[in-house]
C-alpha cells in the first residue's frame, strides 16, 4: 500500500477538524474538554483509505496557547495540510504554522481554503492571493490549493484525489531499517500491558523486534502492532503505529521519546546546529533560553553562538572572543551551540524548532549539524572554519576523524552521529580511504593525517634511540608506544607500526629499529668497548662499580653505561648487581670452585664465605656477590651458613 502521513495546520476555528471528519468519517476532537468547547486543545489522528492509499491524519490544534502541541503533532509528518478559512483569510497561526513547517524542513503539502460555503467568488480569489504571497519561495508555492467546504461537500473529491497522489512517497529519510517512532501517547491496556503511539519516521517495525525507550534507554520487546486499528506483523515508514511493549510502567512512559533500535541514535545534551530565525521576529541574544521542539520532544536549552550572518547572502562573521551582546537579527543565520536541560535524542540532519520563552513565540528553527560536538569553547578562531566544515556534506566525516585521532570511528558511530543507513556509512569511510584521507585498522578507521603523524613520531624516537644506544639492536614495542602514542588504541598503534613495516622504513617485531640501523659498534665505540673490557679483565675477581670504571676509563659516564650493557648482551662482561666482573675471571673461578670437590674427602664438599674469601683473597664486598652469583650459576647451593658445591 501507499502511505501517507499528513497533518493539518492553520488558525484556531477555521475547519481543520471538521475537514478531518468529513474526510476520514472520524471526529479527531477525543476529548471531552474539546467537544464542549468546540476547539482542538491537543493532537487527533484519523485515518481513510483512498484506493489503494492508506492516509493517516494528525490534526493539531490552531489555538495559541496549544503551539507545543502542534509542534509535537508536526515533528512526525511527511505533509502538511494547510488550512486557511475563506472567510478570515489568512491569521497568526497560519502565519506561525506555516513557518513552522517550513523549519522542520517539510517538503510537500497542500493547501485548503474551507468555508468557502461562506464566501463570494471575488473574496476567494483574494484570499488565494494572500496564501500565494505567504507561501511564495516555499516548499508550498505551486503547492494545490483547494476551495472546499464542509457543509456543502465543494471540492471534497478534488482534495481526496490529490491526497491519493501525494500517497506513497518514500519516507523522508531512508536509514535502511533504522527504527525510529516519536512517541506521543501512551496507555495501559488491560491485560496486554503498555501501548505506544506515534509516526514511524523511519525504518522497519516488527513483532518481536527488540528496542529501545530513548533517552531512558529501557530495553522493551514488541508484542503487537497496529496500525489504524488493524493487527499487523509489521510497518514500514512512513507510517502512524500502536506499538505494545508489555510490562512497562506507563508513570514511566511519555510524549517525547522515542523508540529505536540500540545504538542508532544519540542521547545527547549538547548540539552544534545551524540556526535560522523567522522575518521580522526579535534579535536572538547569546545565551538566550529558548524552547527547543524536536520530533514529540519540548525541552529548555540555551544558545551559544559561534558565528552569525545577517542573510544569506552575507559573510560569516565569528564571535569574538569576550564580544558582548552578540545577536542573531531576525532573518538572519547562526552557528551555534545548543545546550538543553534534559536530554534530546538527535542525529545529523534533523530539524528543531525554537521558540522564545517569553513572549513566547516561534522564532526560527535549526538543523543539527553534530549532535556529539566535542567539549570545548566556541569563541576561537578554529571555531568559525569548524562550524564551516561540518555544515559541509562532503567535509563532516573528515573532521570527526581528526577529532577522533588514536581512537579512530566505526561505521556505526556514522550510524549514530551522521543519521545515515549502515550501507551509507560504510561507503561514506571507504570513499574517504579511496581519498587517502581516512586509514583502516580491522573494522576501524583513522584520520590518515594523525596515523603519518605517529609513523613520523616512530621513526624520530627510533632515530633518537639508535644515536643513544647505537649496539642496541632496537626498542620494545612497548616502550615506543609509551614514547609515541600514549592514548591511541591498540588498532591504531598496530596499523601505523604495520604500516612501518610493510613500507621497509623499520624492521622487527617485539624490538622495532630503524630499516637503516645496523647494531654494530661505532669507530669510537670499539676502541671505548676495548678500554672498558680491559680494566674489567684486570681487575679479575675484585669486582668494578660504574663509577670506579668511569674513573679508570675516564669515559663519559653515559658512554661506559652503554658500553657495559653492550657487552653484557653478548657475554663478555657480567653483571651482578652494581658490579661488574669479566667472564673470562668468572669461568676461571666456577672451574677452581668446582675444583673444591676434588679436594675434599667423604662427604659433600662445602665452603663457608671465610673460606671463600680465604681461598681468593676477597674482602666480603666481592666475596657475597660473587657466592650468590655461585648460586644462581647452579655451581653452588647455599645451605645454613656454607654452601655445597654441586
Ligand atoms: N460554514 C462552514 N462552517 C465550517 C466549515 N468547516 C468548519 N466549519 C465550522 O467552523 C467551526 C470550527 O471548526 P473546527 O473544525 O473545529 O476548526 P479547527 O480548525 O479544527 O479549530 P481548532 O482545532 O480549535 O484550531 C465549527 O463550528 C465548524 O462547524 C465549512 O466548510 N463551512
Ligand atoms: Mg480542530
Amino acid at each position: 500500500v501507499r502511505t501517507l502521513v499528513i497533518g493539518t495546520a492553520g488558525h484556531i476555528d477555521h475547519g481543520k477538524s471538521t475537514l478531518v471528519k468529513a474526510l476520514t468519517g472520524t471526529d479527531p476532537d477525543r476529548l471531552k474538554e474539546e467537544q464542549a468547547r468546540g476547539i482542538t486543545i491537543d493532537l487527533g489522528f484519523a485515518h481513510v483509505d483512498l484506493g489503494d492509499a492508506s492516509v493517516a491524519f494528525v490534526d493539531v490544534p490552531g489555538h495559541e496557547r496549544f503551539v507545543r502541541n502542534m509542534l509535537a503533532g508536526a515533528g512526525g509528518i511527511d505533509a502538511v495540510l494547510l488550512v486557511v478559512a475563506a472567510d478570515e483569510s489568512v491569521m497568526p497561526q497560519t502565519r506561525e504554522h506555516f513557518h513552522i513547517c517550513r523549519l522542520l524542513g517539510l517538503e510537500r503539502g497542500l493547501v485548503a481554503i474551507t468555508k468557502a460555503d461562506l464566501v463570494d467568488r471575488d473574496t476567494l480569489g483574494l484570499v488565494e492571493l494572500e496564501i500565494r504571497d505567504l507561501v511564495a519561495g516555499s516548499f508550498l508555492e505551486g503547492a494545490p490549493m483547494l476551495p472546499v467546504s464542509a457543509r456543502t461537500g465543494v471540492g471534497l473529491d478534488a482534495l481526496r484525489d490529490e491526497l491519493t497522489r501525494a500517497a506513497g512517497a518514500p519516507a523522508r529519510v531512508d536509514r535502511e531499517g533504522v527504527v525510529r517512532l516519536a512517541i506521543d501517547r501512551v496507555f495501559s491496556v488491560r491485560g496486554f500491558g503498555a501501548v505506544v503511539t506515534g509516526t514511524l519516521v523511519s525504518g522497519r517495525l516488527e513483532v518481536g523486534a527488540e528496542l529501545l525507550v530513548l533517552p531512558d534507554e529501557r530495553r522493551v520487546r514488541v508484542r503487537g502492532l497496529q496500525v489504524h486499528g488493524r493487527s499487523q506483523e509489521f510497518v514500514v515508514a512512513p507510517s502512524r503505529a500502536a506499538v505494545n511493549i508489555g510490562t512497562v510502567d506507563v508513570e514511566e512512559l511519555s510524549r517525547g521519546m522515542t523508540l529505536a533500535s540500540a545504538g542508532t541514535l544519540p542521547v545527547t545534551r549538547r548540539v552544534d546546529v545551524k540556526i535560522s530565525l523567522i522575518d521580522g521576529t526579535h534579535a536572538l541574544r547569546h545565551g538566550a533560553r529558548v524552547r527547543v521542539h524536536h520530533g514529540t520532544r519540548e525541552v529548555l536549552g540555551r544558545v551559544s553562538i559561534g558565528a552569525v550572518r545577517s542573510g544569506v547572502e552575507e559573510e560569516w562573521q565569528p564571535a569574538r572572543p569576550g564580544e558582548a551582546g552578540v545577536s542573531v537579527p531576525g532573518g538572519g543565520d547562526a552557528f551555534a551551540r545548543l545546550r538543553v536541560d534534559r536530554p534530546v535524542v538527535v542525529t545529523r540532519g534533523d530539524r528543531l524548532v525554537l521558540r522564545a520563552a517569553s513572549p513566547l513565540a516561534t522564532i526560527g528553527g535549526a538543523v543539527v549539524l553534530d549532535p556529539e560536538p566535542p567539549a570545548g569553547g566556541l569563541r576561537r578562531q578554529s571555531a568559525l572554519d569548524r562550524f564551516l566544515g561540518i555544515d559541509d556534506e562532503r567535509r563532516v566525516v573528515a573532521i570527526w576523524l581528526a577529532e577522533a585521532a588514536g581512537r579512530g570511528l566505526v561505521p556505526d558511530d556514522l550510524v549514530r552521529r551522521a543519521g545515515l543507513g549502515r550501507t551509507r556509512a560504510d561507503r561514506t569511510l571507504v570513499a574517504l580511504e579511496r581519498d587517502g584521507l581516512a586509514c583502516r585498522g580491522g573494522d576501524r578507521f583513522f584520520d590518515a593525517a594523525w596515523i603519518a603523524r605517529i609513523e613520523a613520531g616512530v621513526s624520530r624516537a627510533l632515530a633518537a634511540f639508535h644515536q643513544a644506544a647505537p649496539l642496541e639492536p632496537g626498542l620494545s614495542r612497548e616502550a615506543l608506544r609509551d614514547q609515541v602514542a600514549r592514548g591511541a588504541s591498540p588498532a591504531a598503534w598496530d596499523l601505523a607500526i604495520a604500516r612501518l613495516l610493510s613500507a621497509g622504513v623499520i624492521r622487527g617485531t617485539d624490538r622495532l629499529a630503524l630499516a637503516s640501523h645496523t647494531a654494530t659498534p661505532g669507530e669510537n665505540d670499539e676502541r671505548d668497548g676495548r678500554a672498558v673490557e680491559a680494566q674489567v679483565a684486570a681487575a679479575g675477581l675484585q669486582l668494578l662499580d660504574m663509577t670506579t670504571l668511569v674513573q679508570k676509563t675516564g669515559l663519559a659516564a653515559p658512554v661506559v653505561d652503554r658500553i657495559v650493557r653492550g657487552l653484557a648482551r653478548t657475554g663478555v662482561l657480567v653483571r651482578l648487581g652494581p658490579l661488574v666482573g669479566h667472564r673470562d675471571a668468572l669461568t676461571q673461578l666456577k672451574d677452581d670452585v668446582r675444583r673444591v670437590k676434588e679436594e675434599g674427602g667423604a662427604g659433600p664438599a662445602t665452603i663457608d664465605v671465610a673460606a671463600f674469601k680465604g681461598r681468593y683473597g676477597l674482602s666480603r664486598k666481592y666475596a657475597i656477590p660473587l657466592l650468590e652469583w655461585l648460586d644462581r650459576e647452579r655451581v653452588t647451593r647455599r645451605t645454613g651458613d656454607v654452601r655445597v658445591v654441586l
